[in-house]
């Protein structure tokens, strides 16, 4: 841990404020205190945070196309263990630390699960002394803001960059690094050796901003390294146009610095969907390319061996956003460094491992084949031999036509990324157990049968840090001083909780400090929205993104069962309920975006409605993202984790919640499936159709919600209200959604699982009736959520992937 007096650092500090900004404490905004704490931290792991340790030892690096990191002085003072002097010594300067921590923007360089699972996974490795850095893209606008307007989703620009910068980054513009488009290759042979030419280029700078990842309490820091693009050189001009061996106009020199910036300036807001537009391929090259050149540059700097590399790199790619990281390592090696085809290929393959993360056939990435060969002339070459060397090893193997056209990197018109990844790897793995079977036994089935030795399972996982020590520090301070401080570094260790599963005091201080944790909410709901929620009733809350699979459409419809229930029967028995929502839906996706629309529309009728008597409130938080996360999940008492069974690769909120003791309602799908598996039946609430079932109807059909609307009550019931201005103000999307479910045969048998659904419901309102057992299935689920720390998961990937055969590098 980092050691600070209260003295220096409150010197420091101030002297710091004169050079920053030339002016005293006194007179400082929150945001120029913040820019100068931040600084000060800075100043105090600078001489830890070396970049390379290549020659001593293996180096991970994470390409990711998003890292949605949360904001970061909260959590790099616990990690560092500074919190409480800091906190001290502000006071003393009469700042409050709370204040500056707020203040912080909300870095949202991510869609959802797979950016905050990257932001995890920077945590982990930083705490388990592992020399892992990602490799991203610094956009301009993260996510936008999404704000709702008569209820509305309303999209609006994310500028996270105040005053142009982020308090925690370092530029570095002496490692920036060029990165080729479009232009010519020819392919010269020099005395049999292939020289090859790439001419009329356009170079793109990549310039590095420097993030420092801190681990917990072991001085080791690592880098997440941003790429901005930009032109050739700052004060573009002739030299730009130069660059390009061609003597433009003014113009051009424009049109190129707008190419140049276009790259880095926005984050597609795509969860679980393929972005297929030329500037997706460009953001993808760009990162890739430059990450792969950094890594090269360092490693060569050590005069280390090139046909060594895989012994000192390890190259994780998050999904296939960055899987030209292969055709990228194949081209250095072969074109700069001048290894054979078979060398290089050996090296890459063993260095490169790779991560699905979606079995949803329309987030698998293809390409247009001209539009690579366009844009990168060169990778495409290697991308065309790689495919034809693999297609004629699959022809060896007398694979039949149509296997091997599936297992094809090219086919008539596109890459297949999935493909490419698989083939040009040596691990694939999937992010939950059920996960990784679905792609062994039918999504990615020919790749399985051909080479099983590749495919492995890592199931999700989750800084506790972050999500339990810092965002419940009440509950963490409880198990503290129930079981020590163990647990902190060894989650495994929360199992201890279970000797107090029958202890009344321990029970009604878990119910305690979640009713804290409530109050907090519902102060934050009164405040930001004026509507009083009641501490004392039900939390059960859905956030995530929002989509048809993860259906949220499911939760409302319940709503509306229960809704009627109370005005049907005004003595009808149930405890009251807050249902709390946060998603933000894809600017395109309509369907999702009238779901938003419906759910805002049944608030307002519900919300105002007199005749139920507060027992049901509805809340949709606006904006959802890391940081109102933080506030939301330890006040939950119900998770809601209710996809379409095999949809969910594995979910990460769902292990958010049961750590800060929510009890999950779920189908058994993704990580749910474990939960389970570690909570045992009595301490979960499970429904809705198996893999099995739901594979089954896919494949051989048979539902029909047709029939079931019209042979059931309820079902008509709901589902009428959609169209029949039951809700008002809402008749285009009503009946969008009704069309969904009725005239398209709803594709996520949402109709088929209601019933279901309600009965679990009603499963959960009389648990909550006990609140000694409710408590107690709060601390079993804690207790039991030790394996999804992303530490566990980053340590199976650390043995069975990165490190795998080498000695004492873990
Ligand atoms: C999955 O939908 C999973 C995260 C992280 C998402 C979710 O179930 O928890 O990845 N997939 O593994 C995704 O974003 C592009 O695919």
């Amino acid at each position: 841990m980092a050691k600070i007096n209260k003295n220096k650092f409150k010197q420091s500090f101030e002297t710091k404020m004169y050079s920053l900004y030339a002016q005293s404490i006194n007179d400082a905004t929150d945001e120029q205190l913040l820019n100068v704490l931040c600084s000060v931290i800075k100043d105090i792991i600078s001489k830890k945070w070396v970049d390379n340790k290549l020659d001593s030892q293996k180096e991970v690096y994470y390409f990711s196309i998003e890292f949605l990191l949360g904001r970061q002085l909260k959590s790099n003072l616990l990690n560092l263990g500074i919190e409480n002097v800091v906190r001290e010594s502000l006071k003393e300067l009469n700042i409050d630390l709370d204040n500056l921590i707020n203040a912080e923007s909300d870095p949202a360089l991510g869609n959802g699960g797979l950016g905050r699972l990257a932001a995890c996974f920077l945590d982990s490795m930083a705490s388990l002394n592992i020399s892992g850095h990602g490799y991203g893209i610094r956009y301009k606008h993260g996510l936008f803001e999404q704000k709702f307007i008569n209820g509305y989703q309303v999209e609006v620009p994310d500028n996270w960059l105040t005053q142009g910068g982020y308090v925690w980054e370092t530029v570095r513009p002496n490692k920036a690094i060029v990165v080729k488009f479009e232009g010519n290759v020819n392919l010269i042979d020099k005395n049999g050796r292939l020289e090859v030419n790439h001419t009329d280029y356009l170079p793109i700078m990549a310039m590095p901003y420097d993030i420092p990842i801190i681990g917990y309490g072991n001085n080791s820091i690592n880098t997440l390294r941003l790429f901005k693009s930009e032109v050739l050189s700052r004060d573009f001009g002739p030299l730009t146009v130069n660059a390009r061996n061609s003597y433009g106009s003014y113009e051009d020199a424009l049109k190129y610095k707008y190419y140049a910036e276009e790259i880095s300036q926005v984050l597609y807001p795509n969860d679980s969907n393929y972005a297929g537009r030329l500037l997706r391929l460009k953001q993808e090259y760009f990162f890739v390319s430059a990450g792969i050149q950094d890594i090269i540059r360092k490693y060569k700097k050590k005069k280390l061996d090139i046909k060594k590399l895989n012994e000192k790199v390890a190259i994780h790619i998050n999904d296939t956003h960055p899987t030209l990281c292969i055709p990228e390592l194949m081209r250095i090696l072969l074109d700069e460094e001048g290894l054979s085809w078979d060398e290089a290929w050996d090296i890459t393959i063993n260095t490169i491992s790779y991560t699905n993360h979606t079995i949803m056939t329309e987030a698998m990435e293809r390409w247009p084949k001209e539009m690579v060969k366009r844009l990168l002339p060169r990778i495409y070459m290697i991308i065309e031999e790689i495919n034809k060397r693999y297609v004629n090893e699959l022809e060896e193997r007398k694979y039949d036509h149509e296997k091997i056209y599936r297992m094809s990197i090219i086919d008539n018109n596109d890459i297949k990324m999935a493909n490419l990844s698989i083939v040009g790897s040596h691990s694939v793995n999937g992010v939950a157990k059920l996960h990784t079977e679905l792609l062994k036994k039918e999504v990615l089935k020919d790749f399985y049968e051909h080479e099983p030795e590749k495919f492995n399972n890592k199931t999700n996982g989750i800084a506790h840090r972050r999500w339990l020590i810092s965002a419940n520090s009440e509950l963490s301070d409880l198990i503290t001083g129930l079981i020590s401080e163990d647990w902190k570094t060894d989650t495994n260790k929360l199992k201890e909780l279970e000797i107090y599963r029958n202890n009344k005091d321990v029970l009604e201080k878990i119910g305690e400090i979640k009713y804290s944790n409530k109050e907090r909410l519902a102060k934050f709901i009164k405040e930001k929205y004026d509507i009083d929620v009641n501490p004392n009733s039900i939390f059960d809350v859905q956030v995530k993104r929002l989509h048809a699979y993860k259906r949220q459409l499911l939760n409302a419809l319940h709503i509306l069962h229960l809704y009627h229930e109370l005005l049907e029967n005004p003595n009808f028995d149930m405890e009251p309920r807050t249902f709390i929502f946060g998603a933000k839906a894809a600017p395109g996706y309509y369907l999702a975006k009238c779901i938003i629309k419906f759910i805002n529309s049944l608030a307002d009728k519900i919300n105002n409605d007199p005749r139920i008597d507060n027992k049901i409130k509805v809340v949709f938080i606006e904006n959802y993202g890391v940081s109102i996360a933080e506030l939301i999940i330890p006040a939950a008492d119900v998770s809601e984790q209710i996809s379409t069974t095999t949809k969910e690769a594995s979910g990460t909120g769902n292990m958010k919640f049961m750590m800060n003791g929510a009890i999950t309602l779920a189908t058994l799908d993704g990580a749910n499936i474990e939960i389970f598996d570690q909570v045992g039946k009595d301490n979960i609430v499970i429904f809705g159709l198996s893999a099995n079932e739901v594979l089954n109807y896919n494949k051989f059909g048979g539902y029909s919600a047709l029939d079931l609307y019209n042979s059931n009550r309820n079902i008509k019931r709901v589902v009428d209200d959609l169209i029949n201005g039951f809700i008002p103000n809402m008749e285009k999307e009503g009946r969008e959604i009704y069309d969904s479910l009725i005239t398209y045969n709803d594709e996520y048998f949402v109709l088929r699982d209601i019933e279901n659904y309600i009965e679990a419901q009603e499963k959960i309102d009389k648990l909550y009736k006990n609140k000694d057992k409710w408590n107690e299935m709060a601390l079993i689920n804690i207790a039991n959520s030790g394996v999804f720390s992303s530490d566990r998961t980053i340590a199976e990937y650390a043995h069975d992937i990165w490190f795998k055969g080498c000695e004492g590098n873990e």
